[in-house]
């Protein structure tokens, strides 16, 4: 019955499996590191062990995107909705970006990756910008994987302050309706040096974008995982891309 639908619909054979294009690497891979919380309640240890695991998860994410040959790495660390937790939760959230560095920067300059940051910076607390700016500046001349966190991040609020960019614009006579376009819109957002992500992850089980990249992952390849981030290991992630691999990414046409 299904093949006879196959054949009706123009496909000769149903079985017939697409090969996974192993030369075709995603450029950008974006990860919404999910269910940190979870993972620290399942074994009955404070959420911020699970925030603590799972900062270690990130250095193994890190070392397969580079040996694939992935060129940007976006991971999504705390949304615009987060500073909705309890103080303590946020408290000890704002303190990570330092101690990851402190662990991870030397390790990151010997690997030639320039670490970036997107998201707003003004409510974030001093200590935190600095030790992300350091980082920065430190890897600013680096020519290999891009590490994009997204901190204080909001997909909403990213378009709306880029459409005022745009009006401001229009209204001070630089620019007409006409030149408005998808080009325009991208180079306004905070990630106009990157481009949009090829394959999306997310961890945790949870089906939802929840406000990241909502422009930029307009096209992109979604993979989903019930494995919490603190247990998300490289295999994982060649999975990942090895289903990335599989599919046809058509952008619309045919
Ligand atoms: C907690 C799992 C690294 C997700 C990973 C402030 C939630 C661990 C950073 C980080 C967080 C950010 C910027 C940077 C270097 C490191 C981080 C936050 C949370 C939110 F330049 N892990 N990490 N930032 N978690």
């Amino acid at each position: 019955m299904i093949s006879r639908l196959w054949t009706k619909l123009g496909k000769s054979s149903p079985q017939k499996a697409e090969m996974p294009q192993l030369d075709k690497v995603p450029d950008h891979v974006a990860i919404i590191m999910d269910g940190n919380g979870r993972w620290a309640k399942d074994r009955g240890l404070p959420r911020i062990a699970g925030h603590h695991t799972g900062m270690k998860a990130i250095n193994r994410v890190v070392r397969a995107a580079d040996k694939l040959g992935v060129k940007y790495l976006t991971l999504y660390a705390f949304s615009t909705e987060n500073w909705k937790r309890p103080k303590d939760e946020v408290d000890f959230l704002m303190r990570l970006p330092q101690q990851f560095l402190e662990i991870e920067l030397e390790e990151l300059i010997q690997k030639n990756v320039k670490v970036r940051m997107m998201g707003n910076k003004t409510d974030l607390p001093s200590y935190t910008i600095d030790a992300v700016e350091q980082a920065m500046e430190k890897t600013k001349d680096n020519t290999g994987l891009v590490l994009n966190f997204a901190l204080n991040y909001g997909s909403r609020k990213e378009m709306i302050d880029a459409i005022k960019e745009i009006a401001g614009e229009v209204k001070d006579g630089h620019l007409s309706l006409e030149q408005i376009d998808e080009q325009l819109m991208g180079g306004k957002l905070l990630s106009s040096d990157l481009p949009d992500p090829d394959l999306l992850i997310r961890t945790s089980g949870e089906l939802r974008l929840s406000n990241f990249m909502l422009w930029q992952l307009a096209y992109s390849e979604l993979w989903f995982t019930d494995i919490y981030w603190p247990e998300f290991t490289e295999i994982h992630f060649q999975e990942a891309v090895l289903q990335y691999q599989r599919r046809k990414r058509r952008f619309g046409g045919l």
